[in-house]
């Protein structure tokens, strides 16, 4: 027996500020800018709006470095602006969904400046400082091997008291220590405070990984090349987790607010489970990382390169589905958000003939699967990643700098290892979600009428909100034909079964999702090819007169195989 929720039922719509919409021409998007465009999403068809930190923050990390969790950074704007952006969703039956970023702070917020001013501060203990260690000669290392995600260790030494803080992200994101009382407590009011406001509830980041084993133990040395380890065992759903998520539910509960809690580097569905599960009063949902950081990272991480193989996409894809239907879990549907390439150019292609084809194929692909979707800002377009023909300097992101920094640093003469590198930020950089929206082909797209902070994409005058809005074959319209019939057929996509149809093709993604005795087939092609797809023997046709939606208006068909023209999709009931 399915149990209904309505975040089971609704679709969000993530906006990073700063590359949204500019108000004031000063180049940074800002949440009047999102206020203007409120129309727009409503016009797509979502329920509900994620919008990515806009706390005081010095932007080292593009606000993930918060220095005031209550108060709002000018650039965006001012909590009168908040307050005018929650009254315009909730007048449009919209709810506002905040970043929630409690592993770490920035170094400038004012608990790290009083913890790092004296081993005796009330905040000392509320961050994790530990001592050096030394060997035989006297030289100082980290009190652990830990690595940073952003390259380099994960500690940083602090002259002024002789002992070094835990970073799990860059050196100005000192992790917070869940270990201690009073800092757990500041926490869970934050989140009080801004629910008080009237937002509906959080999207929370790197969540699992704040309770870690206060032993602080060595990472396991997998790579021997390397002076810094992973370390994910350690610290990735501790040993305290279950507790503070409970009470993060319990504060959820009492506000009926939604959560989705970002959970990398735990694969496990038991520990999951334990996450999600209707009974546990935990998360709602999670991100995991399986397709976007599992089919096309390297060996070496994330920039190596990795040909992505169908059969692991299916494989992942059924896994999660029928897991989560089976077990009374959810998921969270998601293919791009701030920190993963665009879709179309990583798995389809940007090729001015294909790019439409393939978002609509993705829309289609992703949209018609059970969980609660997600979609990122400018996804609705098709926006392809920064043009091939970029070079380095136009990158703002820390962690492809930082990649790109150590690289020239450690190898500065291998110039193969070099150019590889440049090919995969091409392919998987977080910059590439992260130029302006596209809204017109106007200067700028539309996006500022100043200097934008983060220069736009070339593919504007072809790609932009202008031209797709209200044309039918765009791929907003198509997106809003698959956010309708998620709606229509609620039973069908939101709560029916799924199951994998044509497994071992390699270039079909196919399915079928059911509920009460009715079903519906999904079939997407990968390929920028033509594909004859055989019917598996037991499933009916697809007819034209039994299409629910279709990216090339028709399709051309027997009554035992259909002709798949490139990126060609369609869903068909009996
Ligand atoms: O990302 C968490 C995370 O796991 C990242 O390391 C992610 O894997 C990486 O960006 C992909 O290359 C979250 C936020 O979404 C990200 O923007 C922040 O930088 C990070 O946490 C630190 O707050």
């Amino acid at each position: 027996q399915v149990q209904r929720a309505w975040w089971k039922e609704a679709s969000i719509y993530q906006i990073y500020p700063s590359s949204f919409k500019d108000s004031n021409g000063d180049g940074v998007g800002d949440i009047p800018g999102i206020i203007e465009k409120l129309d727009y999403i409503k016009a797509l068809g979502v329920d509900v709006v994620w919008v990515c930190p806009i706390y005081t923050s010095p932007l080292v990390d593009m606000g993930y470095d918060i220095a005031d969790y209550r108060a709002i950074d000018p650039r965006y704007g001012t909590m009168q602006d908040v307050d005018n952006l929650i009254a315009g969703l909730h007048a449009r039956g919209l709810k506002l969904v905040m970043d929630l970023v409690v592993n770490h702070t920035s170094d400038q917020h004012e608990w790290f400046r009083r913890s790092r001013s004296s081993k005796d501060n009330p905040y000392r203990d509320w961050y994790i400082w530990r001592k050096p260690r030394y060997d035989a000669q006297g030289n100082r290392h980290p009190p652990n091997n830990w690595s940073s995600y952003f390259s380099g260790g994960a500690w940083t030494y602090d002259e002024p008291t002789g002992e070094y803080y835990l970073h799990l992200f860059a050196k100005e994101q000192p992790d917070l220590n869940w270990e201690c009382d009073a800092m757990r407590g500041a926490i869970y009011n934050t989140m009080r405070f801004w629910l008080d406001k009237g937002v509906d509830g959080f999207r929370m980041d790197v969540i699992n990984l704040i309770s870690k084993d206060p032993e602080l133990p060595d990472a396991k040395i997998i790579h021997q090349d390397r002076q810094y380890h992973h370390g994910s065992e350690h610290y990735a759903n501790g040993p305290r987790i279950h507790e503070f998520l409970q009470v993060m539910g319990g504060i959820m509960k009492e506000y009926d607010a939604f959560n989705v809690g970002e959970m990398p580097w735990v694969e496990d569905p038991d520990e999951i489970l334990r996450c999600v599960g209707s009974s546990r009063n935990e998360l709602n949902m999670i991100f995991n990382f399986e397709i976007v950081e599992g089919i096309d990272h390297g060996e070496g991480g994330k920039f190596t390169p990795q040909q992505w193989q169908m059969s692991e996409l299916k494989s992942i894809v059924n896994k999660w589905q029928r897991f989560m239907y089976e077990n009374g879990g959810w998921n969270a549907l998601y293919l791009e958000n701030h920190d993963q390439a665009r879709t179309v150019s990583r798995w389809g292609s940007d090729k001015p003939e294909f790019r439409q084809l393939a978002a609509k194929m993705f829309a289609t692909f992703l949209g018609l699967q059970s969980g609660t979707l997600f979609l990122y800002q400018g996804q609705e377009l098709g926006m392809s990643n920064i043009p091939s023909d970029w070079g380095m300097e136009e990158f703002r992101d820390l962690e492809t700098l930082n990649h790109w920094k150590e690289l020239c640093d450690t190898r500065p003469n291998d110039e193969e290892a070099k150019a590889l590198a440049k090919t995969q930020y091409h392919t998987k950089s977080r910059d590439n979600a992260r130029t302006p929206m596209q809204w017109s082909e106007h200067r700028h797209a539309g996006f500022t009428t100043g200097d934008p902070w983060f220069r736009v994409n070339d593919s504007y005058k072809q790609c932009n909100a202008a031209n797709q809005v209200g044309n039918p074959t765009s791929p907003f319209e198509y997106w809003a034909a698959i956010l309708r019939l998620r709606k229509e057929m609620v039973d069908m996509f939101v709560y029916g079964d799924f199951e994998m149809v044509d497994a071992d093709n390699d270039d079909v993604f196919a399915y079928m999702r059911s509920f009460d005795g009715k079903s519906v087939m999904v079939v997407c092609n990968f390929r920028e090819s033509p594909v004859e797809w055989n019917v598996p023997l037991g499933l009916y046709s697809p007819k034209e007169e039994t299409l629910l939606i279709t990216t090339y208006g028709d399709i051309s068909s027997t009554s035992r195989s259909v002709s798949l023209r490139p990126f060609e999709a369609f869903a068909c009931t009996q």
